[in-house]
């Protein structure tokens, strides 16, 4: 607690860790490749550089808050030194970025422009290094890394994972996974929070638009799409619109334009979910059989629990991820020729998440020999594409999905913010459905955007113990505590990403605290403005059990094994 003084005005500060923060805080948007509030500070890039009265220069993300400090964000001589880190990082990077799939969001690329930096002094003696694409979800391009570490932070101190580290020294140094290893060889989730935290494009999303434009040009195929539910609260902002708040009917406008025959919501396939998942989670209670229930929506989570927790995957729900079940119903649905009409169908699934790519390749999303999902789109490459066709993406009105897999209940939208299959499954669980109880469920513990939350709740006489948990650290954590006696509970929901999908590695990135508490916002309201909040109440659902499902409910929404 104190004050500073901050290019010649009086700045309180209470509990901010470093003086960057009160420098932001006072509203001066000091640069910085290196500094993310959820991760630890590095100071290594120096942009957020500050002089003091006295002359000193210091990083500012690495100084705590005194009191009677004088700080000057912009004197000539910390002008000049940034300009100066700018340049020579330019100079030791592969220039493409007309080219570059980073391009516009790329932090580096930015600050170039905003400090005026027009000519390199200095020439480039980096050696060219092969990208690594072994990836299904991301590319590796060491020409492009700025040796910031951000990823390897996120990596690490986010996911617990430790793929990628710090190789070699000086001039040498690099980003890379242990023993010079591809990506796909290391025990990477695909999760992308990397590529999130990256400010340039040396780690990127591995985008298969081309493939989707191909898919759309040609008459011989049905291109169905579906929306997962995070995407809808993260395209607006990007055109100017309110911050988190739904746009999906816009999204559903904007792809019926470009081509798509049908357009889905993958909240319906959430209801799915939560209709057997529910089933799952009653049966293994009634037995005391595989207990905890682990949830299986999230690819990056069951890649964790398949690599690193081998004994725990007989307690991953069997069910498919909502994606997987969708894809594999409508593949069905036009496996009738009555209703294929002829032509081949592409189903495409529009996700905020780099790992949804790897679950539609895995072995087990394929049905009968075929694969359910063709094409993932993550929703940074959505907006390419709604750019690429030139939509005026603001002015668009809203449409609605199309029938029959186009609508989905409220629980089914909130699957997309950490809590949300928890709290829809707790909705299927009560028979009541008015909103005394809606509110209750909503008010058990199951909402927030802590990193682990516990609460119990009563079912039928019993204590139902629950653990929501997002962020593959945190998962480490949980898991820990179950497999050495620490902790007991019947039910862990597990999203890989902090926050839940909303902040998946596909979503847009360079997304501040108020980003993520609107988009989390955004899919509540979604909720809030949607009659039916019950997955077993939505209709289109029950008429699928009793239409196309009928006998092959296992074989389209379940895994047979991991
Ligand atoms: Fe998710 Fe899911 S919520 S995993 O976060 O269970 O990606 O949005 O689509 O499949 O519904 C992601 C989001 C998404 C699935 C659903
Ligand atoms: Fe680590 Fe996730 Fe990046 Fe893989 S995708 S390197 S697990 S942060």
């Amino acid at each position: 607690m104190g004050h500073m003084i901050i290019d010649g005005r009086k700045v309180e500060f209470t509990d901010e860790k470093n003086v960057l923060s009160v420098i932001r805080k006072a509203g001066i948007n000091i640069p910085t490749l290196c500094y993310h509030s959820e991760v630890s500070t590095f100071g290594a890039c120096r942009l957020c550089t500050v002089e003091d009265e006295r002359g000193k220069t210091f990083a500012s993300c690495s100084e705590q808050p005194r009191d009677g400090m004088v700080i000057y964000t912009n004197s000539g001589r910390v002008k000049k030194y940034r300009k100066l880190i700018v340049e020579l990082l330019l100079a030791a990077h592969c220039r493409d970025c007309t080219t570059c799939v980073k391009s516009g969001e790329c932090v580096l690329q930015e600050l170039a422009h905003r400090l005026g930096v027009q000519t390199i002094r200095f020439k480039n003696t980096r050696e060219y290094h092969e990208l690594d694409t072994s990836s299904p979800s991301l590319v590796r391009d060491p020409n492009k890394c700025i040796l910031c570490g951000d990823c390897v932070r996120a990596c690490e101190e986010l996911q617990g994972i430790g793929a990628l580290g710090f190789a070699f020294r000086g001039t040498e140094a690099m980003v890379m996974p242990a023993f010079n290893k591809k990506i796909a060889e290391t025990e990477c989730v695909n999760c992308g929070q990397c590529r999130v935290y990256c400010p340039t494009g040396a780690i990127a999303i591995k985008t298969h638009m081309n493939e989707a434009w191909e898919a759309l040009a040609d008459p011989n195929i049905r291109v169905v799409a579906q929306i997962a539910p995070a995407v809808r609260v993260a395209v607006g902002d990007h055109y100017g619109l309110t911050k988190g708040k739904s746009v999906m009917g816009k999204i559903v406008n904007a792809l019926h334009r470009m081509g798509f025959d049908e357009v889905y919501d993958t909240s319906f396939s959430a209801d799915l979910t939560i209709m057997e998942e529910s089933a799952e989670f009653l049966d293994r209670i009634k037995k005391g059989e595989k207990l905890p229930l682990l949830t299986s929506c999230c690819p990056a989570w069951v890649k964790f629990i398949t690599d690193q927790y081998k004994e725990y995957i007989p307690n991953l729900s069997t069910c498919r991820s909502p994606q997987g079940m969708l894809s594999a119903v409508i593949k069905e649905y036009f496996r009738d020729p009555e209703h294929a009409g002829g032509r081949k169908t592409v189903m495409i699934s529009i996700m905020p998440c780099t790992a949804k790519k790897a679950e539609a390749v895995r072995p087990n999303s394929f049905t009968d020999g075929e694969q359910d999902t063709d094409i993932v789109i993550t929703t940074t490459e959505l907006l390419r594409m709604i750019d690429n066709f030139g939509l005026d993406f603001a002015t668009l009105e809203p449409e609605a999905c199309d029938m029959p897999f186009g609508f989905g209940s409220g629980g089914g939208v909130i699957f997309g913010v950490t809590g949300g299959v928890t709290e829809a499954v707790l909705r299927r669980l009560t028979p009541d459905h008015s909103k005394e109880t809606m509110h209750e469920i909503a008010e058990c513990g199951v909402r927030g955007d802590e990193g682990i939350k516990e609460f119990t709740v009563p079912y039928e006489g019993m204590n139902l113990n629950i653990c929501v948990a997002s962020g593959l650290a945190n998962a480490r954590t949980v898991m820990e505590q179950v497999k050495n006696g620490e902790k007991e509970y019947h039910l862990i929901e597990i999203m890989a990403c902090r926050r839940g999908c909303i902040m998946g590695g596909g979503q847009p990135t360079r997304s501040g605290d108020r980003t993520k508490a609107l988009r989390a916002k955004g899919l509540y309201n979604a909720d809030n403005t949607t009659i039916i909040k019950k997955s077993d109440e939505n209709p289109l659902v029950l008429e699928l059990y009793n239409g196309l499902l009928k006998g092959k409910e296992h074989h389209l929404l379940h895994n047979d094994s991991y």
